[in-house]
């Protein structure tokens, strides 16, 4: 019988910079449901997959390499985020070494944002899916399996000879509802070991949802090259028996939807609600939005839905740079959505970018003076990174491949800074506008009566303290004075 077997991986990356490990114990430790939907998507067809989430279980490039070892599989799937790169060549590189017969298949954001630059430079991924992967990977694996032709197979990019090869199209899946439910009995240790951000969910256990693809609109910033324009939905009633089957099997509690615009179509959001609230589930569920698609009446029933918290793309708080985004968004109508969502007693998550070309002394004190004034419960400001797929990245650097920062673009390095204003000014005005938001009596009272609640907050904190004061004795130690960043990292 051939070998069936396949392993998917999630490569390491560094979520701030080597040293700074223990931000784990705080931050979103969410696994990759790309990898979840594609190893139940081959596994219906006969093929045996395994997940490895390196990051979340701290594995070293060496550790990933003794798991595949023990495998010894026909394939490797390698899920390509534009910062984990070259830690996925690195990995790639040992496969070739140890188990040179195994086929190395890449996808994922940077493949399609760059498909064909990447496999032209790394000779070491055999194949690429550009898009999204669950139908073409099962065509991909046949036709490898058969000796076929894989010319016969659409949005693949592959070496053949000196040249790279990509054929037409691109992977799109039209219909949701035909795809399995994600394999999240491959994830070891789920639900417990995949915690999103403190004090970002009310009580665990906690599951991820992509209850939708695609976004119309074409934000600057935004890399929307893996699901394109066109939204496609899964039907609310296959969203609710998602829902249905993570509580039955796993206990989960509370569902994080991740798609671009959860809230695009009201009538969709309606039903599902009202599935919740039939059930009697008592789920608490959080969500993104834009601050254009939702409604009072809307919102009312999402909380009674057991909607918690929904997260608003709010950027900045300077119109001209809203406009400068393409973000098709106004800081009033930001400020009213976020206004409306309080009103219904649902928690607003304000996320907020620092350091956009034409971000000015002014549009900073603009956009602190916003994020004083609404009632945002939590925010997350990301140092403006023009990731490759995002239009921004044209325009700064034209066609050229800048891969000088790849390892870097985790939205916690300014790795461009706008004219006038270094890397150094945009950190200090980065710890400013958190600070302006964060250090409000408050807000303070918010979040003990939030840890009075739901304590298991406070361990996390704590664990953050431990894991912050070991790296500093350490520092010392090891002749640093304090300095958590690692030499030569
Ligand atoms: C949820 C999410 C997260 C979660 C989970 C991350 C994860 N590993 O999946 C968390 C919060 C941890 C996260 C972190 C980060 N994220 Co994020 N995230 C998302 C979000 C909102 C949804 C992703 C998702 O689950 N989609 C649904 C699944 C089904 O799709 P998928 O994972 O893309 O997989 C499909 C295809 O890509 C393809 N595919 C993927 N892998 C493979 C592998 C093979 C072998 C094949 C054949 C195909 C294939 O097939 C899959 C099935 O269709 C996207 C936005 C978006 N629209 O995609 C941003 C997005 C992916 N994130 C992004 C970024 C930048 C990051 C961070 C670097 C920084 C940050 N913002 O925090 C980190 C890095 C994380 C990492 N390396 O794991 C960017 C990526 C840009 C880029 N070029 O790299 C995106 C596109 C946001 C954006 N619009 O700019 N993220
Ligand atoms: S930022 Fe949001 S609305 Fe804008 S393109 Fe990206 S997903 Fe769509």
């Amino acid at each position: 019988m051939s070998n069936k077997k396949i392993v998917f991986i999630n490569p390491p990356y560094e979520r701030i910079a080597k040293g700074y490990d223990f931000v784990k114990h705080i931050t979103n430790n969410s696994p990759s449901l790309g990898l979840l939907h594609l190893a139940a998507e081959v596994r219906l067809h006969g093929y045996v997959p395994k997940i490895i989430e390196s990051d979340i279980f701290n594995l070293s490039i060496d550790a990933v390499m003794e798991e595949v070892e023990k495998v010894a599989p026909a394939y490797v799937g390698i899920t390509l985020f534009t910062v984990g790169v070259w830690n996925a060549l690195s990995i790639a590189r040992e496969i070739k070494k140890r188990l040179p017969k195994t086929i190395i298949i890449v996808g994922g954001p940077h493949i399609s944002s760059m498909g064909k630059e990447t496999m032209e430079r790394f000779r070491e991924f055999d194949y690429a899916v550009d898009g999204e992967g669950e139908k073409i990977l099962v065509e991909l694996l046949q036709v490898l399996e058969n000796g076929g032709n894989p010319f016969s197979v659409p949005g693949i990019i592959f070496r053949k000879g000196p040249f790279v090869h990509q054929t037409h199209g691109k992977a799109v899946n039209k219909d949701l509802d035909d795809l399995p439910m994600p394999a999240w009995d491959l994830l070891p240790d789920f639900p417990r070991a995949y915690i999103p951000a403190i004090y970002d969910y009310p009580r665990g256990p906690v599951a991820t949802i992509a209850a939708s693809r695609g976004c119309p609109f074409h934000c600057k910033f935004c890399d929307t090259s893996t699901f394109g324009a066109s939204v496609r939905f899964y039907s609310p009633k296959v969203v609710f028996q998602m829902m249905k089957h993570l509580r039955e099997q796993y206990g989960v509690r509370h569902i994080m939807f991740v798609d671009d615009l959860f809230v695009a179509s009201r009538l969709r959001v309606t039903e599902l609600c009202q599935l919740l609230i039939e059930s009697g589930l008592n789920f608490t569920w959080s969500c993104t939005s834009r601050v254009d698609t939702i409604k009072p009446d809307t919102l009312e029933l999402m909380k009674k839905a057991g909607c918690w918290e929904i997260s608003f793309g709010l950027e900045t708080g300077s119109d001209v740079l809203l406009k400068k985004m393409d973000k098709a968004a106004e800081v009033e109508k930001s400020e009213q959505a976020v206004n409306w969502t309080a009103a219904a007693g649902i928690r607003t998550k304000g996320l907020f970018m620092l350091g956009y070309p034409g971000e000015t002394l002014e549009t900073i004190e603009q956009t602190k003076a916003f994020v004083r004034r609404i009632p945002m419960t939590i925010m997350n400001l990301t140092k403006f990174t023009p990731y490759p797929g995002s239009p921004i990245y044209r325009d700064l650097y034209g066609t050229n491949i800048r891969d000088d920062h790849w390892e870097r673009m985790n939205g916690m390095n300014f790795v461009w800074a706008p004219d006038g204003m270094t890397v150094d000014e945009l950190d200090r005005h980065y710890q400013e506008i958190l600070l302006s938001f964060y250090n409000r009596p408050k807000l303070g009272l918010y979040y003990v009566s939030l840890s009075i609640r739901y304590p298991h907050h406070l361990l996390r904190l704590a664990r953050f303290g431990l894991g912050f004061l070991a790296a500093k004795i350490r520092s010392y130690a090891q002749g640093r004075h304090g300095l958590l960043v690692q030499p030569g990292a």
